[in-house]
C-alpha cells in the first residue's frame, strides 16, 4: 500500500525550492540487491509508448510481460482557443489540454524523457500519481526552458492516474492546463469494450468573465478564491460537443477514462440519459454498479463503462449544473442506430442543451446589507507594516521566492540581499503591480523569466515590500501606500 502523505504533497508542492540532493549511504548487501534489480530491469524489452491526444485512447496492451516503456513529453506554452472568440495562453504537455494519454502495463518501467521547449517562459516538471517516489517525479523532472530531463519509475499498482506539473506556483501551472492521464493496465487487462474515450475536466480562471473576447490572461485572485470562469472537458468549451461530439453506435459498450485536473473543483460526473453499468471508483480496483453520478476528485480519476441502448445525443456534464450550462462543462456522445421504443419511447432531439453563457443575474441586497462591507486593516507604523507584510509574503511570494527569500537559481531570483531591489525600491513596486519579464541581473546572475502581476492593493503591496526590505539581509527602508499609488 502506498500512502500519499501530506508530507509528500508538501514536498511536491515545493519541489522547486526543496530539491536538495539526498545523500544516502547504502550498505554492501543493499548495493548488491540494487544492482541485481537494475540488471533485471535493464534486460526488459524496450518499447515506445503509444500515446494519443484526447479524446482518443491507445489500444489495449497485448503484451504478456513487462517492458521498459519510453515516453516522450514536450512542454509547450501555447495560445489556443478557450471558447469561440476567447483565447488563452495554455501551458501544455505535448501541445494540447489534457496531455497525451499514456497506456502502460502493471510492472512496466516507465522511462520518461521530459523536454521543456526553449521558447517556454518558465521551468516545468511532472508529478505522476502512478509513480511511487518523492514528488511522483517532480524533483527528478524539474526542467528549465531549453533543457531535457530523464527519469524512470516502476508502475507498481494498476489504475487510472493523473499526472500534472508541480512547479511553483503549483496551482498556476495546473490552472494553465498541465495535466493528463496515465492508465496502468492490470496484468490481466481490462474487460473488452467497443469504444474508449479520454475526457479530462479542468477549471480555468481568466481576467475577463465567461465569453469575454480576446486573449484572456490568467487571474490568480479568482484561482485562489476558487471562482472559475470556465469549467471544461478537454481544454476548451465544446472540445467534445457539437461537431466534435464523441460517436458511438447502438449496442456499443462505451468506456470513458475520466480525469479531473482541477486545480480546484471536484467533478460530479454524469452522463444525461445513461446509467453507468460499472464504475471503477476513483480509478482503482473497486467496481461499483448502476451509478448515476460519480465523483471525480481534483487530481483523481474514474473509469466508467456503459452500454448504449437507445440512439440520440447524450450530454456529459459536471452535475454541479451551473458549470455545465454556464461555464462550459458540457460534452456529447452522439449515438446512431435503430430506436428501441420499449426502452425509450419518447421523441429524441439532438443538441438538446445549449450553453446559457455567463450572464449573471443578481439577487438584490437590502440597503443595510449593502452597507456591510468589511473595513480594510491599515498599518499605523513601520513595525506594523513589516508584520502585516510578512503575511502577504507568505500568501503571495513564498511559492516562488522561497521561505528565506533565496529563490531558485535560473528560475526565481533571490529577494535576499538583492542588489537589484535594494538599488531602487520602485523596481519592487512595479514588479508586484505589473509583473516582470525580460532579462534582469540579480547579484551577478541572470534571470529571464516571468513574474505574474499580483492583484494586491496599495496597502498590501507597501506592506510586503517593506517586509522584504527589512528581512533576508536587505538594507531596510519603507514603502508607503502613496509610493505604490504613484507607480500604478
Ligand atoms: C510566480 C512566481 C512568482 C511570484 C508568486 C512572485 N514572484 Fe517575484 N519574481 C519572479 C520571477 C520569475 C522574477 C524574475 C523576472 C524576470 O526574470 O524578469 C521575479 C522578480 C522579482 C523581483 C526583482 C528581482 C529581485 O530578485 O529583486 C522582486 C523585487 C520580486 N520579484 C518581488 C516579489 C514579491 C514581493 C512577490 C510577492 C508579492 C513576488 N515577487 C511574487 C517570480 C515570482
Ligand atoms: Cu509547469
Amino acid at each position: 500500500m502506498k500512502t500519499r502523505t501530506l508530507a509528500l504533497l508538501i514536498a511536491s508542492a515545493f519541489a522547486v525550492t526543496a530539491c536538495g540532493k539526498e545523500s544516502t549511504t547504502a550498505s554492501a548487501p543493499q548495493t548488491q540487491q540494487k544492482a541485481a534489480a537494475e540488471a533485471s530491469a535493464a534486460e526488459l524489452p524496450v518499447v515506445d509508448a503509444i500515446v494519443t491526444h484526447a479524446p482518443n485512447v491507445p489500444p489495449p496492451i497485448d503484451r504478456k510481460h513487462a517492458a521498459r516503456v519510453k515516453v516522450k513529453i514536450e512542454v509547450q506554452e501555447k495560445v489556443m482557443r478557450m471558447a469561440d472568440g476567447v483565447d488563452y495562453k495554455f501551458w501544455t504537455f505535448g501541445g494540447q489540454v489534457p496531455g497525451q494519454f499514456i497506456r502502460v502495463r502493471e510492472g512496466d518501467i516507465v522511462e520518461v524523457e521530459f523536454a521543456n521547449r526553449s521558447d517556454s517562459t518558465v521551468p516545468h516538471n511532472i508529478d505522476f500519481h502512478a509513480a511511487t517516489g518523492p514528488g511522483g517525479g517532480a524533483e527528478a523532472s524539474f526542467t528549465a526552458p531549453g533543457h531535457v530531463s530523464t527519469f524512470s519509475f516502476k508502475a507498481l499498482q494498476p489504475g487510472l492516474y493523473i499526472y500534472h506539473c508541480a512547479t511553483a506556483p503549483v496551482g498556476m501551472h495546473i490552472a494553465n492546463g498541465m495535466y493528463g492521464l496515465i492508465l496502468v493496465e492490470p496484468k490481466e487487462g481490462l474487460p473488452k469494450v467497443d469504444k474508449e474515450f479520454y475526457v479530462v475536466q479542468g477549471d480555468f480562471y481568466t481576467k475577463g468573465k465567461y465569453g469575454e473576447a480576446g486573449l484572456q490572461p490568467f487571474d490568480m485572485e479568482k484561482a485562489i478564491k476558487e471562482q472559475p470562469d470556465y469549467v471544461v472537458f478537454n481544454g476548451s468549451v465544446g472540445a467534445i460537443a457539437g461537431d466534435n461530439a464523441l460517436k458511438a453506435e447502438i449496442g456499443d459498450k462505451v468506456r470513458l477514462y475520466v480525469g479531473n485536473g482541477g486545480p480546484n473543483l471536484v467533478s460530479s460526473f454524469h452522463v444525461i440519459g445513461e446509467i453507468f453499468d460499472d464504475v471503477r471508483v476513483e480509478g482503482g480496483d473497486l467496481i461499483n454498479k448502476n451509478i448515476q453520478t460519480t465523483l471525480v476528485p481534483a487530481g483523481g480519476a474514474a473509469i466508467v463503462d456503459f452500454k448504449i441502448d437507445v440512439p440520440g445525443t447524450y450530454n456529459l456534464v459536471d452535475h454541479s449544473i451551473f458549470r455545465a450550462f454556464n461555464k462550459g462543462a458540457l460534452g456529447q456522445i452522439r449515438v446512431e442506430g435503430k430506436e428501441n421504443k420499449e426502452i425509450f419511447s419518447g421523441k429524441i432531439t439532438e443538441g438538446i442543451y445549449q450553453g446559457e453563457g455567463g450572464t449573471i443575474q443578481t439577487a438584490p441586497l437590502t440597503a443595510s446589507e449593502a452597507a456591510q462591507a468589511a473595513k480594510p486593516v491599515v498599518a499605523a507604523n513601520k513595525e506594523e507594516r513589516i508584520k502585516l507584510g510578512e503575511a502577504v509574503y507568505k500568501a503571495n511570494c513564498l511559492a516562488c521566492h522561497g521561505v528565506e527569500g533565496k529563490g531558485v537559481e535560473g528560475a526565481f531570483p533571490p529577494l535576499a540581499e538583492s542588489d537589484y531591489l535594494n538599488a531602487d525600491h520602485k523596481r519592487g513596486i512595479r514588479a508586484v503591480l505589473k509583473g516582470l519579464t525580460g532579462e534582469i541581473t540579480v547579484n551577478g546572475k541572470q534571470y529571464n523569466s516571468v513574474m505574474p502581476a499580483l492583484a494586491l492593493n496599495d496597502e498590501d503591496t507597501a506592506n510586503v515590500l517593506t517586509f522584504v526590505l527589512n528581512s533576508f539581509g536587505n538594507k531596510g527602508g519603507e514603502v508607503k501606500p502613496a509610493d505604490v499609488a504613484k507607480e500604478r
